[in-house]
């Protein structure tokens, strides 16, 4: 189970204690101590001051990190302010131009167990900040952290205005050699385009690596007394370097190579799963460690390549979303964006 992400509006300093409050609520919940979460209360009132006074506004999306080894709160700050100018100096405690988005980050850096940020002149700012829960017993000085090195992949998943489930959800599976991923998008949104959503990701769990059209095949049958879906599936062998992907309805979906930056859209076939199909048909595509594997619902606009983005292929999988999320998104739907980094 993926969990959603929790979008904080910041248009209005009044707005940063009720993000301070928020993240504080989420550490406390993952079951992180007084230590954490006074860690956790600083850099969401750092991010969120900075997103208000030099960011022109913009949000920060709040969530419990995916995986299991130790509760962990994620914090993204997006803006589409002026950008930060220099990035190294800002990194260093102290310097703030007063016009450019420095202040706090050095701050911000020291205080969590991982950090990165996407930003330059003219193009917002992502901020993304992690902090872990220090294991029980040792004082934190001793401790390595458990994750320096941030998840290889990562999904941002936002109800649609007004709403409080979302009607996407996805789902990534991975072996040692072998990822896989699915998303769906349940017709319409609320309670009803979730249920849909979440029976095709039952039937991805039950064999996450199983053929894509097979999986897609299996789904259409299990959601015949749902409202449907659009559902897509990449499976990838890092053995033999090879990614095979089946897609139905509007998910969009795109490899970015890790050299030339170069997108390849990935085909998906009209229909709905669970109502009406056509032909599914899989398909293979060469593939490298270091890849980007992007994927998202039709709540984020397709219309995007990749050389509208310098610089972002290289963050982490998490500020990739981010700034996807932040640019694509359509506001009047759910939105669901995946990236997976390929080893
Ligand atoms: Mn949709």
């Amino acid at each position: 189970m993926i969990p959603q992400l929790h979008p904080i509006d910041l248009h209005d300093s009044s707005q940063i204690g009720e993000a301070r409050r928020m993240a504080m609520r989420a550490a406390h919940c993952a079951g992180m101590g007084e230590t954490d979460c006074g860690r956790v209360s600083i850099i969401a009132t750092e991010l969120a001051s900075n997103v208000i006074r030099h960011g022109q506004g913009g949000e920060i999306l709040l969530g419990a990190a995916a995986d299991q080894t130790r509760p962990a709160i994620e914090l993204i700050a997006i803006d589409r302010g002026p950008g930060i100018r220099d990035l190294g100096r800002c990194m260093t405690d102290g310097y703030s131009s007063g016009a450019s988005l420095g202040q706090g980050l050095g701050a911000i850096g020291r205080l969590s167990d991982a950090m990165d940020v996407y930003s330059g002149p003219g193009r917002g700012a992502a901020i993304y900040a992690r902090i872990e829960a220090a294991a029980r017993g040792a004082p934190a000085s001793q401790q390595t952290p458990s994750s320096q090195t941030p998840s290889s992949w990562f999904s941002i998943r936002v109800p649609a205005f007004g709403e409080v489930e979302c009607g996407d959800d996805c789902r990534v599976a991975a072996g040692h050699n072998r990822i896989a991923a699915a998303v769906a998008d349940g017709l319409g949104h609320g309670p009803l385009a979730a249920k849909a959503a979440l029976q095709s990701m039952l039937v991805f769990e039950q064999s996450p690596f199983s053929p894509p059209d097979l999986y897609l095949k299996m789904a259409h049958q299990a959601l015949h007394s749902t409202r449907g879906a659009a559902v897509a599936c990449a499976r990838v062998d890092y053995d033999r370097g090879t990614m095979i992907y089946a897609g139905i309805g509007n998910i969009s979906s795109s490899i970015i190579d890790n050299h030339s930056h170069q997108g390849r859209s990935l085909p998906s076939y009209n229909g709905t799963v669970g109502l009406q199909i056509g032909q599914v048909r899989q398909f293979e595509y060469p593939v490298r460690a270091g890849d980007l594997l992007v994927m998202h619902s039709d709540g984020l606009t397709a219309r995007w390549k990749p050389s509208d983005y310098p610089g972002l292929w290289s963050r982490i999988p998490a500020l990739v979303a981010a700034v996807l999320y932040r640019d694509l998104n359509r506001k009047r739907d759910d939105a669901t964006v995946l990236v997976v980094r390929l080893q």
